[in-house]
């Protein structure tokens, strides 16, 4: 059998990555060609919190010709974090800066947006969860802040698109991407014109979504040879489950990066009272399926930790942790004061004054404090998915760059009181590379692609050691109560 190799380009908030996938005799192998931190940048004009695209394509293109030179590439393929986007004009031009979710131009915009289509008429016609820095309320900003972008722009892409235009030439919208929008009609799965309406966007500014898994056009190397363009699941997220070794309906995923995402992979949505009131999401995911999930603010809040605390090693942070007392000082992860504070040490020591606990002092109480509210939080998620399925969970799939972390692994399942099982740290990009291979013919399903990854990664068991005494879920319940009960700005 031929050797089927790809070019996975996976661009997480964190940091971004081209990885070579070599697909020989069922076996897949993964070789890091190119990693950077993700570049960013403050708009000089605006002030605005922006990705550095000119950089992060500059970076693209090192990696992949870095690729090209381990093996000869048979196609590119590239996932991003969702939501965010660029602008196109008629002629192909970005207008405007691309603008990062974190940035503060969507303060007010849900309230704005709410004022003229109820909140809950958003979630019936996508099925998305509600978070500040969805595209439908950036958009929102942009049509309130720089209407005449939105006025130029004949094009939205989002950022893999994006990426794909800048290797292809292609103007596509790939599905598991959009629907990060809540934009996406949930029943047509393509984009819902009522909401289009709503920001001001032309109807046609968005193309009808293509499938993960489609050849979308070809890109040419600095040699002149031509290597296809597929788009795979774009949403790293889908990428991720997509190459998640999951057991069965029963197994539950936790994609650990700069965010936590929680949930189940099912093959229809969740629409219910349970999923609206606990703010599920039923992401769109290759193949058809459904990610019912929560976004859980996750190991940004330890990325801020090391910034301000010098930049030590994540396996020295790790070990910090380790060595502080556990459960003294938890908090609500998802306080929306911890999306992008000036300090993160400050607001979490904010956070534990306010809650009634200890304040961490030093690096490993403020990590530990971080992981065991993280771990107390997938705790919650695993009963709300419970309550929402109506049947128990029997297992947590850690995957992703904080499977690493086997501190954080452990505490999930002494918290959640179930077996964790920890692995493949770089799924996103073995999705992407699945996906491609199954377009290139290389891989006939997504049951094939999940068995080729489970027979070529070894992942880790956890089993629940010292359970959490319910003294302490019940000091994280408060906590998150006190948190929810609190205006929003
Ligand atoms: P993203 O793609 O969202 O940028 P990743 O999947 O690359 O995120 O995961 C990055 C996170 O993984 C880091 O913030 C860190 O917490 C964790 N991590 C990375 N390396 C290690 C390590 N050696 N030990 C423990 N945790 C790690
Ligand atoms: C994780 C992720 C997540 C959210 C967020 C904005 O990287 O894609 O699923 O969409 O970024």
């Amino acid at each position: 059998l031929p050797i089927t190799r790809v070019a996975a380009v996976d661009l997480g908030a964190g940091s971004g990555r081209v990885i070579l996938a070599e697909l020989a005799d069922g076996h897949l192998a993964l070789t890091e060609a190119h990693r950077f931190e993700t570049p960013g940048l403050i708009d000089p004009e605006t002030g605005e919190q922006c990705w550095d695209v000119a950089t992060i394509e500059a970076e693209v293109r090192r990696g992949i010709a870095a690729a090209e030179a381990l093996a000869p590439l048979d196609s590119v393929g590239c996932d991003t974090w969702g939501v965010d986007f660029v602008l196109l004009d008629g002629e192909g031009r970005r207008i405007g800066p691309a603008v990062a979710y974190r940035d503060k131009r969507t303060d007010g915009m849900m309230d704005a947006v709410f004022a003229r289509i109820a909140p809950d008429e958003i979630w019936r016609r996508t099925g998305i969860h509600f978070q500040p820095y969805n595209t439908l309320y950036q958009l929102a900003a942009v049509a309130a802040q720089h209407p005449d972008r939105l006025a130029r722009a004949r094009h939205l892409l989002m950022m893999p698109d994006w990426l794909h235009y800048c290797l292809s030439g292609a103007i596509t919208n790939e599905f598991t991407i959009a629907t990060t929008s809540q934009m996406l009609n949930l029943e047509t799965g393509d984009w819902d014109p009522a909401l289009l309406a709503l920001v001001g966007a032309a109807p046609g500014l968005m193309k009808t979504p293509v499938a993960a898994g489609t050849v979308i056009g070809e890109h040419v190397l600095p040699s002149g040879r031509r290597i296809k363009v597929v788009a795979p699941g774009g949403h790293d997220t889908a990428s991720a489950v997509a190459a998640a070794p999951l057991g069965g309906p029963d197994e539950a995923f936790l994609s650990s990066g700069t965010w936590s995402l929680m949930g189940i992979e099912s093959p229809a949505p969740f629409t219910g009272p349970d999923a609206r009131r606990f703010n599920f999401g039923n992401e769109g995911g290759v193949c058809g399926r459904r990610r019912v999930l929560k976004n859980l603010m996750g190991l940004w809040l330890i990325q801020g930790v090391r910034k301000e605390m010098g930049g030590p090693a994540f396996a020295d942070l790790v070990a910090a942790a380790r060595a502080a007392p556990a459960w003294t000082s938890v908090i609500d992860p998802d306080d929306p004061r911890l999306l992008n504070p000036r300090s993160m040490v400050a607001t979490l020591r904010q956070l534990c004054a306010e809650a009634g606990e200890p304040l961490p002092d030093g690096l490993g109480p403020l990590a530990r404090c971080v992981f065991d509210s993280l771990a107390l939080d997938y705790a919650r998620v695993k009963d709300e998915l419970e309550v929402l399925r109506g049947a128990p969970l029997t297992r947590i799939r850690i995957i992703g760059g904080g499977s690493q972390n086997t501190l954080l692994n452990q505490l999930c399942a002494d918290a959640c009181r179930l077996p964790v099982s920890a692995g493949p740290v770089e799924t996103s990009a073995l999705g992407n590379a699945c996906l491609q291979m199954m377009a290139l013919g290389a891989i006939g399903s997504l049951e094939e692609a999940r068995a080729v990854v489970r027979g070529s990664f070894a992942v880790t068991d956890h089993r629940p050691g010292d359970l959490v005494p319910d003294a302490v879920h019940a000091r994280f319940r408060a906590a998150v109560a006190r948190s929810a009960a609190r205006p929003r700005a």
